[in-house]
């Protein structure tokens, strides 16, 4: 059995956790905070980032949300999600890197800080101006994807990849903190929508961080 150590609003551990879904490997989820550094999960990752993955009967760890989604790539046929072709693997590690790097830099990291850390960990007020540069970037970023949508049924082409599961696992997180204007983003409404009308996303759209409740629409399908 796999154990996946993780956070309810870990964007990367979410990835994990829609893949691990979509394949059908079954595992046990173990909260963790990286903030709490505990000493037993820095012996698993040094670098103290949820998440982590342990086999419990092999004893093998697997650190990095990228690393662990390829291992799983590598390992279980059911439900491909990396592209058939060399040219549309490419593209699908590129947004997939967008989103884990550029998407949360500019936005995720922000969004956490601000609204969950300052507010369940610090117990300080968010900084206004760091949620208006997030506001700002959080725009271009829908635009972008609308941009994409506007030709492409998932974003790597005609059938879900695990772009689409970054993407979406992002995205939840950032509407789980009510930092989504949807307005205006027909397309990435309705992508979103197929991706979250998907049984691997339920258990995400069911999760809830303590003292910190989602923005009233974050459940719902049409919304
Ligand atoms: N590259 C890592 C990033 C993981 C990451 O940044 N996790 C965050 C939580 S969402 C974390 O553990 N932050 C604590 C820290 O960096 O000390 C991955 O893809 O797994």
């Amino acid at each position: 059995m796999w154990r996946l150590y993780q956070h309810p609003l870990c964007p990367f551990s979410r990835k994990v956790r829609l893949v691990l879904a979509e394949k059908g490997i079954e595992h046990e989820l173990v909260r963790e905070n990286p903030w709490d550094q505990r000493d037993e999960f820095l012996d698993m990752n040094p670098a103290g980032q949820t998440p982590v993955m342990e086999n419990e009967a092999s004893g093998l760890v697997l650190v990095d949300s990228v690393a662990i989604c390829e291992y799983f790539e590598e390992t279980v046929e059911t439900a491909p999600l990396l592209g058939w072709s060399s040219a549309v693997r490419a593209e699908i590690r590129r947004l997939v890197a967008w989103f884990d790097l550029k998407f949360y830099a500019e936005v995720g990291v922000l969004l956490l800080q601000e609204k969950m850390i300052k507010r369940v960990v610090e117990r300080g007020p968010p900084d206004g101006q760091a949620i208006r540069r997030c506001t700002r970037a959080m725009e271009q970023h829908m635009d972008y994807l609308e941009w994409l949508l506007d030709t492409r049924r998932w974003l790597s082409g005609q059938s879900l990849g695990l772009a689409d599961l970054a993407a979406a696992a992002h995205l939840s997180v950032a509407d789980y903190l009510d930092g989504i204007d949807w307005h205006g983003h027909d397309a990435v409404r309705q992508w979103y929508s197929a991706v979250k009308s998907r049984p691997s996303f339920r258990p995400l759209l069911a999760d809830r961080m303590e003292k910190l409740p989602p923005a009233s629409h974050y459940d719902k399908l049409d919304f």
